[in-house]
């Protein structure tokens, strides 16, 4: 039907100008033909590893003997952390994670070795053969005990503003309590994996379903002890990844590495569903008890809250992640007095690492619990008590940041106006009164989110141009494509500012060696920060090829316009077409290439005052949440999310809004059914999709409603369209809070705990409490 699809990509007839604009991969992801990780082309003789991981949560090793498995036809090497020639370390932010165990295990799969053999099949055969002996030590599961034991990842932090005295004075309302979250699976479809092929003189190139290229490069070069530039890491796209790859790819592609250096040989890694669930960690499970007071006229006075966060075995991106609770403990609101602390506890279990918010829901959940809390206590609707205390320009955060273009009280407004909130909450007593046997419960959640990597030195990055004599464009970045679009969102940067359609313009794999010191395409800002180093090396390009059009026409650059692939000369089209100007300017040996170089501006932190401005701008928005509760079954719907959400001036609302509608349910996923638990041993209990419980197609929202708040956009986000990919996440909390107001209008004795997810079990308990 459409010819061109097949050559070009799915956008050969679209035009940046689209806002409507698909995804440039979809056709081919549709139809099987996109190349992920297990689909690039084996080189003869490339062998398949698997790792042999710790069976138990800590405990010392006591011997290992792998000579049975070695023995075993096909297995061709087992490499433990003896074979490593560099560093067996693997720590980022803080260097305490070995690749391989030495003497003690840590968590359950914690990789100990890594068989290499023909097939995976023989691997897989030859673990069986491995007899280790253990001698068990006690296991922290619970990061209350770690907690006690003064077992942390670090020392706690506390960010403050104001006096929690005065506000205390002025409180003629106090609440305290508890609110907790889980932690979550990221479930990407594509599982983790690596392939590594050597090359000559000890160089090596790593095929990784990685969202920190560099990551990789900087954690091999320390493991096999050789430099960087002699690592090469390769990334076409990841099917999925939401921050389960910005850290916790690393170790897989390393090891492949290793054998690949050792061996001289390609080996492949790709772990399978059960492995790969049972070895990597999730997001951090979150512990709050908050006091907080309110005036007569039920403004924010203080709000206290302590954090005991679930870091696991290991530090990963667990400091990072801290920080980010810190700087989103306040959510939508303006409090003037706050003290907000999280204390990072090390447990037996794999290491909790990035996931899509990354540790900014679990700080906004105890916010909104807290605000619940309050209206249950004096008996108003929770909107009332939100509504009054949203964040406005001006208003101070808690970390220093003064509020700038807040639209937490204009989506709120717009929210009312398109749906109502009143007569939502009017509507749903009327049913209630008028129902016994379901029950409907609603909820509002205003959304404020940072946009910047909280660790101001990763908020750059750099764009490689090439024109070819054709007309053709290709582009490097450090942008990773997992699915979300920004491979799209740089073609059409590229395409506005040329002036030509997006069918001319390729985006490269994601290189080392094209664009290197790479930060993880993470914290939402992937398309912002490439998107703006694409633009900056696209103006100069720009601005040559203007001069050699203005050359051509007896002209002047600033009278030379190109507008769809024409170029015009004081307005007038002239005969000049792109192609052909392209060409020309070969000719007249004109660079063709470009690199840009983008650092945020205007962001910075003081790690030792807590104090600053680390982000460029905050993202906002409002949700409207309904749901319906079977109170015989305990079962529940989530009816309605109907959102105003801050695009900024969206360039491509397509993939804006499936942004938003996948961020909503995965975070409904997150506060109703998924449920991550571990026995006592710290062995995970739903380690398959038969018992772990993500949100199917029949337990999304019935319906979701999401319109552009109106803005001017933001000057700092690419094109003005602002950071989508992390804010929307938040609206997942609604859901909470919806089917908990549902089963309090059924069971008076219910008291609700705001302890997240609210399972279909706990709403049936709930329902019949007494
Ligand atoms: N990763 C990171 C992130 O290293 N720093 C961040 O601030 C961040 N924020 C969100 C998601 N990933
Ligand atoms: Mo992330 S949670 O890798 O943006």
């Amino acid at each position: 039907m459409f010819p061109d699809c097949r050559q070009a990509g799915y956008a050969t007839f679209e035009n940046y100008k689209n806002r409507h604009m698909k995804n440039t991969d979809t056709y081919r992801h549709l139809r099987g033909e996109s190349v992920y990780l297990d689909d690039i082309p084996e080189v003869f003789g490339t062998l398949h590893a698997l790792v042999y991981d710790s069976p138990i949560a800590h405990g010392k090793i006591k011997s290992i003997d792998y000579s049975e498995a070695e023995k075993l036809p096909g297995v061709i090497r087992i490499i433990t952390y003896k074979d490593i020639p560099g560093e067996n370390q693997i720590g980022a932010i803080i260097q305490d994670e070995e690749l391989f165990a030495e003497d003690e295990v840590h968590f359950i799969g914690e990789p100990i070795a890594l068989i290499v053999a023909e097939s995976e099949r023989i691997a897989s055969d030859a673990k069986k053969l491995i007899h280790a002996e253990f001698e068990e030590l006690p296991a922290v599961i619970s990061p209350y005990e770690a907690k006690e034991k003064g077992c942390f990842i670090e020392a706690p932090r506390t960010f403050k503003i104001g006096d929690l005295k005065d506000g205390e004075k002025n409180s003629k309302y106090v609440f305290e309590g508890t609110a907790e979250t889980g932690g979550q699976e990221h479930l990407y479809i594509e599982t983790q994996g690596s392939y590594a092929v050597p090359k000559e003189n000890g160089q090596i190139t790593i095929y990784s379903s990685t969202q920190g290229p560099t990551a990789v490069q900087q954690i091999t070069s320390r493991i096999l002890g050789i430099p960087m530039n002699m690592i090469e890491v390769d990334v076409r796209r990841l099917g999925g990844a939401f921050g389960g790859k910005e850290d916790q790819a690393t170790p897989w592609a390393v090891m492949v590495a290793l054998a690949a250096h050792i061996l001289n040989k390609p080996v492949k890694i790709v772990l399978s569903r059960h492995d790969d669930l049972r070895m990597t960690g999730k997001r951090h499970p979150y512990f709050a008890n908050y006091r907080i007071g309110f005036s007569e006229d039920l403004k924010i006075q203080f709000y206290d809250v302590e954090f005991i966060q679930d870091a696991g075995a290991a530090a990963d991106l667990s400091p990072a992640i801290t920080e980010r609770t810190l700087f989103h403990g306040n959510g939508s609101y303006f409090i003037p007095n706050a003290e907000i602390t999280v204390f990072s506890c090390k447990t037996n279990l794999p290491p909790n690492t990035a996931f899509r918010g990354f540790g900014g829901p679990q700080g906004i959940f105890a916010i909104e619990a807290a605000m619940q809390h309050a209206a249950d206590e004096l008996n108003v609707p929770t909107y009332e008590i939100q509504k009054k205390n949203l964040l406005e320009d001006g208003d101070e955060f808690p970390y220093g940041q003064i509020a700038e273009n807040a639209e937490a009280v204009s989506s709120w407004k717009a929210a009312d106006k398109h749906f109502n909130i009143e007569k939502t909450y009017e509507e749903i007593l009327k049913f209630n009164k008028e129902n016994t046997k379901f029950k409907k419960g609603m909820s509002v959640t205003p959304l404020c989110f940072g946009i910047s990597f909280t660790n101001t030195g990763l908020n750059q990055a750099r764009a490689l141009i090439h024109i070819y004599t054709d007309g053709s464009i290709g582009i490097s970045t450090g942008a990773i494509e997992m699915g979300q679009g920004v491979n799209t969102k740089l073609k059409q940067v590229a395409a506005h500012i040329f002036s030509v359609p997006v069918s001319k313009i390729k985006l490269e794999t994601t290189n080392t060696t094209r664009v290197a010191n790479t930060s993880p395409t993470a914290a939402s800002s992937g398309a912002d920060l490439n998107g703006k180093a694409v633009e900056i090396a696209a103006n100069k390009l720009l601005k040559r090829l203007k001069e050699t059009a203005a050359e051509i026409l007896h002209s002047k650059s600033e009278a030379i316009d190109i507008r769809d692939e024409i170029i015009f000369s004081q307005d007038k089209k002239t005969e000049l077409t792109w192609d052909k100007l392209v060409s020309d300017a070969y000719w007249k040996r004109v660079k063709l290439s470009e690199k840009g170089h983008y650092a945020t501006p205007e962001i910075h932190f003081d790690k030792t005052k807590e104090k600053g401005h680390p982000f460029v701008y905050h993202v906002y928005g409002t949700s409207v949440t309904t749901a319906i509760v079977d109170t015989i079954r305990g079962t529940y719907e989530i009816e309605e999310v109907k959102i105003v959400h801050d695009f900024g001036k969206s360039m491509n609302i397509f993939l804006d809004k499936g942004q938003v509608e996948g961020a909503l349910i995965q975070g409904i996923g997150w506060l109703t059914t998924e449920e991550i638990r571990h026995d006592e041993k710290g062995r995970i209990l739903a380690n398959a999709l038969s018992t772990y419980k993500v949100p199917d197609i029949h337990s999304v929202p019935k319906i979701v409603d999401i319109k552009e708040l109106e803005t001017e956009g933001d000057k700092h986000a690419i094109l003005k369209s602002k950071a989508v990919g992390e804010p929307p996440f938040i609206y997942g909390t609604g859901s909470f809070f919806a089917v908990q107001n549902a089963v309090k209008a059924f069971n008076p004795n219910y008291k609700p705990d705001f302890n997240a997810p609210i399972t279909h079990e706990k709403v049936l308990m709930g329902l019949y409490q007494d």
